[in-house]
């Protein structure tokens, strides 16, 4: 009780980024031995009402002199993550290390995100590290991304080994990596049996265990629809990372009528997902078609009214997004430029935006 008070001292008191470190230092011992003490980060910010610069990546956060042991009291509560969170970010380009600096700052700074969901795969030796730089220098957590890629191979196996290693080896991965996923559409694309990808989710959260980073698979409703529900892959990820494109609904037709569209999808994993915190992480509407995107409507409009239509009809049900169970639903926009993926970027390819994008961080 008086290390309590006196914690809420040091927070009336206004807490430096020092002593926030020392907080959360001190606190780790603390709740082990007193009962009734909150067990986590979410618990003790809610308790002492802490204000934002203790959780990372908040839009307020300042980075502790020392970090903490591990990043049990490290991650905003997830409650507070939804609505925009950042941007899908292609890297099959293997930018070097300070074009991710300059994207991730731009990504950060010019639009208030607090992730990026990669997509996409470099295989460069240390490109994770240069992810991990960028993210840390610019307050950004990462989705990272295990690529499945759609060549029927086994790279995947490789590219696996090779960012376990790197989240382990990298002493500060664990403090920006906020889910490693499968992806992308694993089930949807069929590359390994339902069963098989459970227990590769399973293989990853106990390899990642001591580090504290969940596991997720980056996935359409339609993908574990068209494999019987594939629950055991539901039931084996930390969050549910969702694929929600719903140009491609044969119900289609205008960005702004497709409310119902994202519902029917979203209502796939709220009845089935064990009110598991969501993410609409692959999530947008393309500017133009081409052979591989072709909508299975008719009345489908891809142009880019119809993409900045999409974001705008997110922004217009952020109390809907907020109040769904888990959390709220946070959600990326997919994609940062077209030069990632053709017609789905908030850039064009030469760097201009195609429209304007400053969507709602919180409601
Ligand atoms: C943290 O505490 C809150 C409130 O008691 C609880 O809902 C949540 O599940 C806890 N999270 C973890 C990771 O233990
Ligand atoms: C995690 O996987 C990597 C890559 O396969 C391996 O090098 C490492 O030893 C594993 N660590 C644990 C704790 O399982
Ligand atoms: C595979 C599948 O759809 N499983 C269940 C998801 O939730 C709905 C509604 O509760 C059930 O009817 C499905 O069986």
């Amino acid at each position: 009780m008086a290390r309590l008070s006196l914690l809420f001292t040091l927070f009336l008191a206004g807490l430096t980024p020092i002593l926030a470190s020392l907080l959360n230092n001190a606190v780790q011992p603390h709740t082990e031995q007193v009962n009734h003490a909150p067990n986590n980060a979410t618990a003790l910010a809610k308790s002492l009402a802490l204000p934002a610069p203790l959780c990372f990546p908040s839009l307020g956060f300042s980075a502790p002199a020392s970090l903490p042991v591990d990043n049990s009291l490290w991650w905003c509560d997830p409650a507070t993550e939804y609505a925009f969170v950042g941007f899908s970010y292609e890297v099959t380009a293997c930018q070097s290390r300070q074009q991710l600096h300059k994207e991730f700052r731009d990504i950060r700074q010019h639009f208030n995100s607090r992730y990026v969901r990669l997509y996409g795969f470099c295989d460069r030796e240390g490109f994770y590290d240069d992810i991990v730089d960028a993210a840390w220098a610019n307050t950004l957590g990462v989705h990272a991304l295990i690529w499945f890629g759609f060549d029927g191979s086994d790279i995947w196996i490789s590219r696996r080994d090779t960012l376990l290693a790197a989240l382990h080896a990298n002493p500060l991965a664990k403090f920006v990596t906020r889910v490693l996923q499968f992806g992308s559409e694993p089930l949807f694309d069929n590359v390994l049996p339902h069963d098989q990808l459970a227990e590769q989710v399973m293989l990853a959260k106990a390899n990642l265990s001591s580090l504290g980073i969940p596991v997720t698979v980056s996935e359409l409703a339609f993908g574990y629809q068209e494999r019987g529900g594939a629950q055991d892959v539901l039931d084996a990820i930390d969050s549910i990372n969702i694929h929600m494109l719903p140009f491609f609904s044969q119900q289609a037709s205008t960005s702004d009528q497709a409310w119902p569209l994202v519902l029917q999808d979203l209502q796939f994993f709220i009845d089935n997902g064990s009110g598991k915190k969501m993410y609409f992480d692959e999530n947008g509407w393309p500017s133009v078609t081409s052979p591989s995107v072709q909508p299975n409507s008719p009345d489908a409009v891809a142009d880019v009214p119809n993409e900045h239509g999409y974001y705008v009809l997110l922004d217009q049900h952020c109390e809907d997004l907020k109040t769904v169970v888990g959390g709220g639903v946070g959600w990326f926009a997919h994609i940062y430029s077209d030069n990632q993926e053709p017609g789905y970027g908030i850039y064009d390819s030469k760097g201009h935006m195609k429209f304007p994008f400053a969507p709602r961080t919180h409601c």
